[in-house]
C-alpha cells in the first residue's frame, strides 16, 4: 500500500522567498531523500511567474487560480489529489497566496479533519524576510499595530509553527539578531531559523524538520477578517503577459532590468510602493526570472539570462499598494518607453488587474 502523502505549506509575505525556498527545498528532497517532489502554486489571478519558474526548474506542479487555498480548498484539494494520481509523489510543497493568513484554522484543520487517511501534515512553515520586515516593523509597528497591513504580517507570523527568517545572506548580524527578537517576541512557540533560499543555508536543516516533525495543532489566532479583508484590499495586483520583438538583437539582461525599474518608478513616481515585482522571460534558447522587491535599486536575477535575442516572451506579476488600473498603466507606459528605447515592439498584451476580494474561506475549523 503506498504510503500517505506529506504536505508542507510554505508560507509568508509577497517576495519573502517561497518560490526561491520550495524549490531548493525540493531538489534536496529529491537528490538527498530520494524522494518525488510535487509543488502548487497559487494565485488571485492566471498567468503566473512562479508557475513558469518551478516548471523551469524541472518540478512537476499545479496550480490554483483566482483565490488563495483557503478560499478554494475544494479546487486546492482536487489539484493534490490529480497530482497524486499524476506523479505519485511522495512529498507536495504548496505556496499559499503571499497575502493569506489564518492558514491553520482554513487549510490545515479542514485537512486534518477530513483527509488524515492520505495526507500527513508538516509543521507550517513562515518565511520572514530579513532584509524588508524590519522597514514593515517601522512603518506599521507589527507588536501591536494599528494598520491593517501590520495586522496581516503579524498574523502570518504568530500562527507559524516553524520561522524560516530568509534571506540572512543580505543582513547584518546586528539587523538580523534585531529581527530574530521581534519575530521571537510575536510568536514564541514557532521553532525559528535562519536561512538563506538563495545560497542554501540552513536547507538541509529545513528539509530534515518538514521530512521528520509533525504539524501540531494549537489554538488559532483571533484573525479579524474585516482588518484582513482591508489589508488585502491595499494591495492592487496584477498579472500579465507579452513578447518584445526587434530587428536587433536584445540584450535581455539590460532590457528586462530596465522593464523592471522603469514600472517600479512609476509606481513610486504616484506614491505606491511595490511590494513584489516579478518577471519570467524566456527565448528558443533558455529562460530565467527578474523580481523586485520593496524599493530595492536592483534587480534580483534568477537563472541563465538566455543569449540576446531578437524575440522574448514575458509574463510579469506585481502586487503593489496602488490601485490596479494605475498599476497597469505604470506597466503600459514603462514597457512603451523601454520599446522605444530598444528599438522594439511588443505584441501579444494580455493582462488583468484587480484588488484580491474579500476572503470568505471555504472552512474555518478550530485548532483542537
Ligand atoms: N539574497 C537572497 N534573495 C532571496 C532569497 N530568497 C529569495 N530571494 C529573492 O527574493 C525574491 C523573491 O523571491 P520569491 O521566491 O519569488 O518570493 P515569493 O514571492 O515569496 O515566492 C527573488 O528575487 C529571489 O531570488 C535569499 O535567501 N537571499
Ligand atoms: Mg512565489
Amino acid at each position: 500500500m503506498p504510503g500517505r502523502l506529506r504536505l508542507a505549506c510554505i508560507g509568508g509575505f509577497l517576495g519573502s522567498g517561497k518560490t526561491t525556498m520550495m524549490i531548493n527545498l525540493g531538489r534536496r528532497l529529491v537528490e538527498k531523500h530520494g524522494r518525488r517532489v510535487a509543488i502548487i502554486t497559487n494565485d488571485q489571478g492566471d498567468v503566473l511567474v512562479d508557475s513558469k519558474v518551478v516548471r523551469d526548474f524541472g518540478f512537476e506542479y499545479a496550480e490554483v487560480l483566482h483565490g488563495c487555498f483557503c478560499c478554494r480548498f475544494p479546487e486546492f484539494i482536487t489539484s493534490v489529489h490529480e497530482i497524486m494520481a499524476k506523479l505519485h509523489p511522495d512529498v507536495v510543497l504548496a505556496e499559499p497566496v503571499g497575502s493569506c493568513t489564518d492558514l491553520l484554522a482554513t487549510v490545515y484543520a479542514p485537512l486534518r479533519r477530513y483527509y488524515s487517511g492520505e495526507i500527513t501534515l508538516a509543521p507550517y512553515t513562515v518565511l520572514v524576510d530579513a532584509s524588508t520586515v524590519l522597514r514593515y516593523h517601522r512603518k506599521y509597528d507589527l507588536l501591536s499595530p494599528k494598520d491593517p497591513l501590520g495586522s496581516l504580517l503579524s498574523w502570518q507570523i504568530k500562527e507559524a509553527e516553524i520561522i524560516a527568517i530568509n534571506k540572512v545572506d543580505l543582513v547584518s548580524a546586528e539587523n538580523l539578531a534585531e529581527v530574530e527578537n521581534l519575530v521571537r517576541r510575536l510568536n514564541s512557540e514557532a521553532e525559528v531559523l535562519r536561512t538563506s533560499a538563495k545560497t542554501g543555508y540552513n536547507l538541509d536543516v529545513l528539509t530534515d524538520m518538514l521530512l521528520s516533525r509533525e504539524h501540531k495543532p494549537r489554538p488559532t489566532i483571533e484573525v479579524d477578517y474585516d482588518t484582513y479583508g482591508t489589508a488585502e484590499a491595499k494591495l492592487g495586483w496584477f498579472n500579465g503577459s507579452w513578447k518584445l520583438s526587434s530587428k536587433h538583437k536584445l540584450k535581455l539582461e539590460n532590457l528586462i532590468s530596465d522593464l523592471v525599474l522603469e514600472t517600479a518608478k512609476r509606481i513610486e513616481d504616484l506614491g505606491g510602493l511595490v511590494v513584489h515585482l516579478k518577471v519570467s522571460f524566456w527565448t528558443g534558447e533558455g529562460s530565467a526570472k527578474a523580481s523586485y522587491v520593496l524599493t530595492e535599486e536592483s534587480v534580483d536575477f534568477t537563472g541563465t539570462v538566455p543569449p540576446p535575442s531578437d524575440e522574448v516572451e514575458v509574463i510579469m506579476n506585481i502586487r503593489a499598494l496602488l490601485g490596479p488600473e494605475a498599476i497597469t498603466d505604470c506597466v503600459k507606459k514603462a514597457l512603451e518607453a523601454v520599446a522605444l528605447k530598444y528599438d522594439a515592439e511588443y505584441s501579444g498584451w494580455v493582462a488583468s488587474s484587480f484588488k484580491p476580494s474579500y476572503p470568505k474561506p471555504y472552512y474555518r475549523l478550530p485548532q483542537t
